[in-house]
């Protein structure tokens, strides 16, 4: 069987994560691609040389050329500008919906057999405008948060809990940003609802809000930090996952921004939900019932999703 091929759209610092990771684990062959010149080819030269040390067989390339991601089963695009402190994933927009435009367009002739996972924000309107421009089926095209952001939620639950971060199952809905719901009701350590440990008295309601909150900014913190971009190896880990269950067909239930189509009584946009992804890609959206403060929060998140689409719309015409 041939090798699986992978291509990165972007190969900046979650795309260089990413490469790293896909060879690490011998998905397949990677193409590094960016319109940094040399910058993509030097990566993958670094890249290739970490294999004799770590011992993994992939081939990994970088181009400028979109001929170069033809025949690629996955795609992880990243390209665009992250945020920088002080700056709100909705200012990216303007940049980023013209860099989706270019990508589009680019995997629409070169590989419209990809599975797509997009990663650049803000993400539920740039998983959109890509889908819109690449014009392919939207169970192929399809975006990473939910994986994201129900990471760091485990994580802030699992120190606060004192327990293993293996045991924590996190759920974490609505659009990728300031808005998210992270659902503590859905939320269980080993099975028990976070909401029963609470009432059991081993953590407090203020303790948890505090770390739902921080969930929420979970990705400022982290750019207030860096001061010069974006948090890189949760996201790119976790696009890594996805990609696998697809390649794999291992028919995962994870949070994704999916475009619903009659779910949750939404349809004709992407917003994050759980979703089972397998070979066919999007195989199925779940919908779970949702009741009195998740169920509002859910629709401030979808809000601010249509809000981003409506920009989006009036910066370019030609969509949706
Ligand atoms: P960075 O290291 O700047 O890499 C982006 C790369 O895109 C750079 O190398 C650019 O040269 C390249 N690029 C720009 N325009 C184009 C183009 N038209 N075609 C191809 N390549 C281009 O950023 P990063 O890797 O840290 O972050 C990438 C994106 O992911 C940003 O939009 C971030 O905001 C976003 N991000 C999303 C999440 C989510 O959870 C959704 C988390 C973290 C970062």
């Amino acid at each position: 069987m041939a090798r699986k091929k992978i291509a990165l759209i972007g190969a900046g610092m979650i795309g260089g994560t990413l490469a790293h990771l896909a060879a690490k684990k011998e998905m397949g062959d990677i193409v590094l691609f960016d319109i940094a010149e040399g910058m993509p080819q030097g990566k993958a030269l670094d890249l290739s040389q970490c294999g004799p040390v770590e011992g993994f067989d992939a081939r990994i390339t970088g181009t400028n050329d979109y001929a170069d991601i033809a025949g690629s089963d996955v795609i992880i695009v990243t390209a665009g500008v992250p945020r920088k402190p002080g700056m709100s994933r909705d200012d990216l927009l303007g940049i980023n919906l013209k860099v989706m435009k270019a990508v589009g367009e680019g995997i629409k002739a070169h590989a419209p057999d990809a599975f797509v996972i997009c990663i650049t924000n803000p993400l539920d309107a740039m998983v959109w405008a890509l889908r819109e421009y690449s014009g392919l089926p939207h169970n192929k095209v399809v975006g990473m948060a939910g994986v994201l952001d129900s990471a760091r939620f485990a994580t802030f639950l699992a120190w606060e809990f004192g327990v293993s971060v293996k045991d924590v199952n996190a759920f974490v809905l609505g659009g990728h940003g300031d808005t998210m719901v992270p659902v503590t009701s859905y939320t269980t350590i080993s099975g028990v609802p976070v909401d029963d440990l609470v009432a059991m008295g081993k953590s407090s309601k203020e303790a948890i809000d505090a770390i739902v909150q921080r969930t929420r900014a979970g990705g400022g913190e982290i750019v207030g930090l860096l001061k010069t971009g974006s948090a890189y190896y949760a996201p790119a880990t976790s696009a890594i996952a996805m990609a696998e269950a697809y390649l794999g067909d291992q028919k995962r239930i994870l949070p994704c921004a999916v475009y619903v189509d009659g779910q949750y009584g939404l349809d004709g946009l992407y917003v994050g939900v759980p979703a089972v992804l397998g070979a066919n890609g999007v195989e199925e959206v779940i919908e779970i019932a949702l009741e009195g403060e998740t169920k509002d929060n859910f629709q401030v998140s979808v809000d601010a999703v249509k809000e981003l689409l409506v920009a989006c719309k009036g910066i370019d015409g030609e969509l949706g």
